[in-house]
This record gives structure tokens, sequence and C-alpha cells, in this order.
């Protein structure tokens, strides 16, 4: 096996031949023991080969396992704020590669420029916050029952922790997961996205550059059958986070239930938005576009629904399918284009498969629905923004994630009607309302049966420092982002001492 130093996981990268990547295992960049790669290809122009990219297998996750389990050892004794120096570190480095690593994940994802700043950006505050954390980390000190007796809960790291994360957020995704694991003590191996490999290069490579040490993070990349399957099935990782479909979340919960891992779910969404009456409409319709058709509808918290009062319903379906008709499409490199193509073949096949879905059941297709395939399209996933109006809420483009630029539109009587068509769906991620009645909105902060309710602003756009994460369908109860992650990656552990110098037994020595 080949071994380079840190900074060159690159073999080969001419003007004619793509770079070829290797797993990140133990502080070296290695071949995968299969001998086998596989291609990462631009979705805007699939003739542009990202990159090559090693196609795994389970020896590759072992080895990966044990370099962690080895590098736990040291790292557990490393002192927390020790740790979070290395992760600001890597938080002021990123903030230099910014403009390269976005360049890097618009080739490879198809996300426009200014989103995927957002992306490293959101890398670079879980890094500036997950930093501080490292000097917090707090637990309860509190009085202890008995005389003489000191008690304290300290957290604890677990170990060896298993990331499998998705393509649509490549670098703030794997960051909410390794930053916080790494500053609580953990070591990592991380499969990322076989779509969108590059952009954990690009921050697993800034890590290991800042200061973390060999074994602390390893990547090996690959697909889930023969990647992720043995790292939630490895009796020695301890922790599993997923981020990813429902149904992939259902198979990977229940083979980290087997060996009592620790494991954090955060799966599909179908997101609604409430426009009322009252609403500032202008607002609401450039909320409902950034929501509908940013990251071209690839996000768990895109805007899929849009629940509008009756009052107003003729004026914003007509203001909004106007925009929606105006919006530039494609490569995301241009800095003029509003939103780029969908991942990969097999995600415009679903998208397209919905808007059959939609017009079958009845809805009315007002505007997109096709895929683009001329001039500039020719070599990419394109399709127009779609939305669907009178839309009923038990149609199936209203129940299920699509993960598309596939917006439905769903007339409603009032608050109390749009909250029912709201909660009944099988997941709860995001929700909003747009009004300007207090006493609405407050009402709505308590009913939306969800992980995160906005007001006044679309579904997306979580901030790191509050919890992220879904009721339902959407996940199995723990949140990413701030103090869920550190709640996530560390164990507690209660400590007594008795310095009385004699027995002193808890609930049965009590003073008269
Ligand atoms: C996702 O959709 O998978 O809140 C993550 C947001 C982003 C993160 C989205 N900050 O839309």
């Amino acid at each position: 096996m080949a071994t380079d130093t840190l900074t060159a996981p690159v073999i080969v990268g001419t003007a004619t031949r793509p770079k070829i990547y290797r797993n990140f295992i133990d502080g070296e960049w290695v071949e995968a023991s299969t001998g086998e790669t596989f291609e990462n290809r631009n979705p805007a122009d699939t003739r542009d080969v990202v990159g090559i990219f090693q196609k795994s297998g389970k020896a590759d996750v072992e080895a990966a396992v044990d370099a962690a389990k080895r590098a736990f050892r040291k790292w557990r004794l490393v002192p927390a704020p020790r740790r979070a120096e290395i992760v600001y570190r890597a938080a002021e480095m990123l903030m230099e590669r910014k403009e390269d690593y976005a360049r890097d994940m618009t080739r490879e994802m198809g996300k426009v420029l200014k989103e995927t700043r957002g992306d490293v950006q959101e890398a670079i505050d879980t890094a500036y916050y997950m930093a501080g954390e490292g000097r917090r980390m707090f637990g309860p000190t509190t009085p202890s029952e008995l005389p003489n007796k000191f008690a304290m809960a300290v957290r604890t790291p677990i170990g060896v922790c298993a990331m499998i994360t998705p393509w649509n957020f490549p670098m703030a995704i794997p960051s909410w997961k390794l930053l916080p694991a790494i500053v609580c003590g953990n070591t990592c191996v991380i499969k990322p996205a076989q779509d969108t490999p590059l952009s954990t290069f690009n921050l697993v490579r800034t890590l290991a550059d800042a200061g973390v040490p060999k074994g602390v993070i390893n990547i090996v990349t690959g697909f889930g059958s023969s990647v992720g399957t043995p790292m939630t099935e490895h009796p020695e990782v301890r922790a599993v986070s997923l981020t990813g479909s429902t149904e992939v979340g259902r198979i990977v919960g229940t083979s980290a239930a087997k060996t009592f891992k620790h494991c954090s779910l955060e799966l599909g969404g179908k997101n609604p938005m409430i426009v009322l009456d009252d609403a500032n409409l202008d607002l609401a319709i450039e909320g409902g576009l950034w929501g509908g058709f940013g990251t071209t509808g690839q996000r768990c918290t895109a805007t899929s629904r849009i629940i509008v009062q009756k009052g107003i319903y003729g004026e914003f379906v007509e203001r909004y399918v106007n925009r929606a008709k105006s919006l530039k499409v494609g490569n995301g490199l241009d800095e003029t284009v509003e939103m780029g193509p969908a991942i990969n073949a097999s995600q415009l096949g679903t998208d397209l498969n919905y808007v059959e879905v939609g017009r079958s059941e009845g809805a009315k297709l007002k505007c997109g629905g096709n895929k683009l395939t001329k001039g500039e399209y020719a070599n990419g996933y394109f399709m127009e923004p779609t939305v669907f109006i009178d839309v009923d809420p038990k149609m199936r483009i209203a129940q299920e994630e699509i993960f598309g630029p596939v917006v439905s539109i769903i007339p409603c009587d009032n608050l109390e009607h749009a909250i029912e068509i709201a909660n009944n769906i099988e997941y709860g991620l995001s929700s909003a309302l747009y009004t300007k009645d207090v006493n609405k909105a407050f009402s709505a902060m308590r009913d939306l049966h969800a992980g995160i309710t906005y007001i006044n602003a679309p579904t997306i756009g979580a901030e790191v420092h509050l919890p992220f994460g879904g009721v339902k369908a959407t996940g199995n109860g723990h949140r990413e982002g701030g103090i869920g992650a550190i709640d996530f990656y560390t164990e507690w552990k209660s400590v007594y001492v008795d310095y009385s110098d004699r027995l002193q037994k808890a609930q049965i020595d009590r003073p008269e």
C-alpha cells in the first residue's frame, strides 16, 4: 500500500486523467483492499470526472476501526480544551480554503456556488462552536444526600464512532458529526456519500493539517452494502450516526440495536410552510421559492408543501408560479444560476416519476415537470422547477419525500385546518408559518408537530448552535447541532466521593 504525507491524498491528476483519491486510514492515504474504484462525476456535466475514489470493502472498514480503536487510547486522554484548539485551527484554515472547497463542492454535487459557500461556512460555524465546547462540556455537580460526600456527573467519550453521511450537505453534515465527536474525545470512521466524497476529503484533510492525530478520523469510501453495513455491525463501533433516508435509517437502527450502539438517525422530511391571509405575501413567495427550490429541493428540510389560506390562495399561486418559471436553471458554477441539477440519474428519475404520480392523482401541474435536455443541459441531470396546485393532502406527492424540485400547494380554510394538514404526515422535521398575528404564531409554535418551526421564514436555514432533528419517522429522538451533539457523543459517568471516613448508606442512613 502506498503512503503519502497527510496533505497529498492524490495519486494522479493531470488535465486529461482524473485524480485518484485513496482512503484515509491511520493517518495514511491507502488503496482499498478490493483493488476497485468508482468515479465521482459532475451532475451538471457528466463528462467531467471530479475524481476516482476507492470502492472499499469490509477489510477496509476493519482496518479503519482498528486504527480508530488504537487512536482512542491516547486521544481520550488529551484534555478537551487541547482537542478543541485543533478544531479551532481547522476553522481558521477552512476560512482560507472556503472558495476552493465551495467550487469543488459545486462540481461534485451541483448546487449553486452561493449555497456551497454556505455549506463550507456551516462547517466553519460548527468548528467554532465545537471549539468553544472544549472548555464547557458541562455536567452537574450537585449536593449529596449524605454529609461529607461529594457528587457530580462527568461526560466521558464513547469510543469509536461510525458516521454515514449524505450527498446534499457534503461538508456541513460530516462536520456536525465529526467535530463534536472528536472534541468529546471519540475517534471516527466516516463513509461519505458515494456521489460527493471530495468535500468530506477536503474537510478531513483540513482537520489533519490542523493537527488531528493519526487514526482519530478515518475515511472509507464506497457503497452502503459493502462499507456502511460492516460499519454498523462492527462490535468495536460504539456509536453510529446516519443522515439519510427513512428506509436506510430503519436498517441502520435495527443493525446498531443488536450490539447496543448509540444510534442517531436523521432521516426524511415533508416540510410544510403555512401562509395565512394576513401574511406579507412578497416575503412568503420569496421564502417559498428559496425553501422549495434551493438545493434543487434536495434538503431534508426543503419546503415541499405550501399550505395557503383561501383568501390569498389565487394570488399566491399566480405569483409563486410565475417566479418559479423564471428561476434560472443551470451549472452552479455560473454565479447567475439559481437552481442546479439533480444529484444523479436515479434521483432525476424519481423526481420525474413523481410528476407522473401527481398527474395521475389529479393534482394540477401548474409549471415545470419536464427534464431539460437541450444545449447546456444536454450532459446533466436537469429538470424544470415544478409546482402542483390544488393538491389534496392525502395524495402521494403531498405525503412522500421526493427530494427534488417539486412543490405541492395545498389550499386550507384557517390556521387550525392548516396545522391539521401539516401534522397529518409520517415525518416531522421542519415547519413554517407566515403571519403577522402574534397569537397565531405562538399557537403554531406550540402545535406544529416538528423538530423545527420557523415564523416568517421558510423551512430551511437551521443554525448550527441549535438542536437539529425531527419527530416521528424523521429520526429516533436525538438531535445534532449545539448541545444535542455533545449529548450524543458522550456518556455520563456519575462520580461520588465520600470523605466522611465511615460507611454511609444512601437511602438508608437518614438523619433523624
Ligand atoms: C439537510 O437538509 O439535510 O437547515 C440539512 C438547513 C441546513 C441544513 C440542512 N442548514 O436547511
